[in-house]
């Protein structure tokens, strides 16, 4: 496809020329959207409750009544989802937690999974 300085419409490869409202090419886009990746904490039986509802706090933006309940769906499931990101917002978040626990000497795990 042959880009032209009257392609204002460009989005998602979708190209209209606006001016005198004519479509001259408009082909399904070929983009997948990029995929999400879920990031979970794994259940143990040594991580103090309070220390998870602070992770979920401060690496999720929880606030204490959804990090509470997040909490106990791990601590009674085996896991739960803290949030879905985009693949490299995901592994930041894996990486700070994990760094976070060690820190504290907690066996706290944390993986992301796509979606
Ligand atoms: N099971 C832990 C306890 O009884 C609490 C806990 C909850 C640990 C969630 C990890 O991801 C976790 N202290």
């Amino acid at each position: 496809m042959k880009v032209t300085s009257k392609m204002i419409g460009q989005r998602n490869g979708m190209a209209t020329k606006r001016e005198e409202g004519t479509v001259i090419e408009a082909r399904q886009s070929k983009l997948k959207p990029p995929p999400l990746f879920k990031v979970l904490l794994l259940n143990d039986d040594y991580t103090p409750m309070d220390f998870v509802i602070i992770v979920l706090q401060q690496f999720f933006l929880k606030n204490r009544e959804q990090a509470t309940q997040i909490m106990l769906k791990v601590h009674r499931e085996g896991l739960g989802v803290c949030g879905v990101y985009p693949k490299d917002v995901a592994a930041t978040k894996v990486d700070q937690v994990m760094a976070f626990a060690r820190q504290h000497q907690h066996p706290l795990q944390c993986v992301m999974e796509e979606t």
